[in-house]
């Protein structure tokens, strides 16, 4: 553990956590199905055979939660909200109260629209989801909005669409490969109808959380150079051009639905001014030229035809993800934006950073987080305007298709009682909290 005090940040940054509806919610039976229901019922589509049924049984045990929130100390909780739940009678009801017992905790909401859960029925091919989604936006800011400030219209547009619709190991479970680019359009119209739903229902502070990640080519040989900028194009530049600047990179409109005006008229909306940038870190990526066979990376089987492979990063430890630890990359990835984007950058959040260890003495996860919120110190030091910070995850939660087998939690889940218990990293993270509210300036 670091012996330094993290240094100071300023005044008014937000310090939070972050979690996801379907990955904590459970109670499953009370609201409609979502894709990921559908594709968690399929056999051997998650590795250890379970489902969000019943998760954390956040659902039911929200007081519970939100007293850990309190008591850990942050300023904001990210949470998200389940569009199958809102669909269901009594579904608003539930965030109502979770937004009622946050206030009443001085814990600000902060909630994700879409974290992957779409209702069963709806498809991000179609290009009427994106309407059905500002309609959904609606309802929810009309009900939520009298106690909520900041909102995030989508979660990782990009992973939604590489991990669910190109290689089809998230649901909905399609591997479309490139004719998955629709899928990506259509999310981010639906974010910028989204942006103008949350501002006519009088929202003001509106913004989206990103994946995004350093691409570090293999080797400065010109196959892998451009395989890499390849690479960054698609998990990076593809979401963040067409939201900060209007327009998708070199080659890629002519790839989207939709005749050019069409998607001419789109980058209109989706550019929307957005109040802040939420960015997800979790590691830096190692690309080279496609080497002809099917690549094991981070848990995933990637196919041979891409046109570029993934490589270990070496020398660095790992997580128990195989993600490795590199806590400059987010101090790279920071001041990358800030250079690329320039005044265009609206002012950025840390929507998720985390790491999956077992084990309630988490001494590797406390090592992870001080190194990155460092890095972050030294970005703000390097002059990029960051605001806030969200640790993933507050509890050990359903990880997708890896099941209950990764833990992100600063809070330890027993999933055969559903009781938590503190882990280390998370008196590491109040102490962190604590010191930045007392030590003067
Ligand atoms: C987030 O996705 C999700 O928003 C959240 O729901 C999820 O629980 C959380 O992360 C943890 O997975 O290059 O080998 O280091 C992040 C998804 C993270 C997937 C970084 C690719 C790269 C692994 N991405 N990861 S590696």
């Amino acid at each position: 553990m670091a012996t330094h005090p993290i240094p100071r940040f300023p005044d008014g940054f937000l310090w939070g956590v972050s979690t996801s509806a379907h990955q904590i919610e459970g109670a499953a039976e009370l609201r409609e199905p979502s894709v990921w229901d559908a594709f968690t019922a399929e056999p051997g589509r998650v590795k250890d055979g379970s489902t969000a049924a019943v998760a954390c049984d956040h659902y039911h045990r929200y007081r519970e939660d939100v007293a850990l929130l309190a008591d850990l100390g942050v300023d904001a909780y990210r949470f998200s909200v389940s569009w199958p739940r809102v669909n269901s009678p009594g579904g608003l009801g539930f965030y109502d109260r979770l937004v009622d017992e946050l206030c009443a905790a001085g814990v600000r909401p902060v909630p994700t629209l879409f974290h992957w859960d779409l209702p069963v029925g709806l498809d991000w091919l179609e290009r009427d989801t994106a309407s059905r989604f500002a309609e959904y936006v609606t309802r929810v800011a009309d009900r939520l909005g009298d106690r909520v400030g900041r909102w995030i219209t989508l979660n990782e547009p990009a992973e939604h669409t590489l991990l669910g619709h190109a290689l089809g190991v998230h649901a909905p479970g399609r591997g479309l490969l490139f004719d998955a680019l629709p899928v990506a359009h259509h999310q981010l119209l639906a974010h910028g109808l989204a942006v103008r739903a949350l501002r006519a229902s009088g929202a003001t502070d509106v913004g989206i959380a990103n994946s995004h990640g350093p691409t570090w080519p293999a080797s400065d040989d010109p196959a892998d150079r451009e395989a890499a900028d390849f690479y960054d194009l698609l998990l990076n530049r593809l979401f963040s051009d067409p939201l900060l600047t209007g327009r998708y990179p070199e080659g890629v409109g002519e790839l989207m639905p939709g005749d050019a005006r069409q998607v001419d008229a789109d980058l209109a909306v989706i550019a929307e001014p957005l109040d802040w940038y939420g960015v997800n870190y979790y590691a830096p990526t190692r690309v080279g030229a496609p080497q002809g066979a099917e690549i094991e990376f981070g848990g995933l089987t990637l196919p041979a035809e891409l046109p570029f492979s993934v490589r270990g990063i070496e020398g660095r430890p790992l997580t128990d993800f195989g993600w490795p630890v590199v806590p400059e990359g987010l101090t790279e990835l920071l001041t990358g934006l800030s250079d690329r984007y320039g005044d265009r950058l609206p002012p950025i959040v840390i929507t998720e950073n985390g790491c999956s260890y077992e084990g309630l003495d988490d001494r590797d996860r406390i090592a992870y987080l001080d190194g990155h919120v460092r890095a972050l110190h030294r970005a703000l030091e390097a002059g990029v305007d960051v605001r806030g910070y969200f640790v993933w995850s507050l509890l050990d939660n359903f990880e997708w298709a890896e099941g209950y087998a990764r833990r992100f939690g600063l809070v330890h889940v027993d999933f055969a009682t559903r009781e938590r218990t503190p882990k280390a990293s998370y008196g590491w993270f109040r102490e962190v909290l604590r010191a930045q509210r007392h030590r003067p300036r």
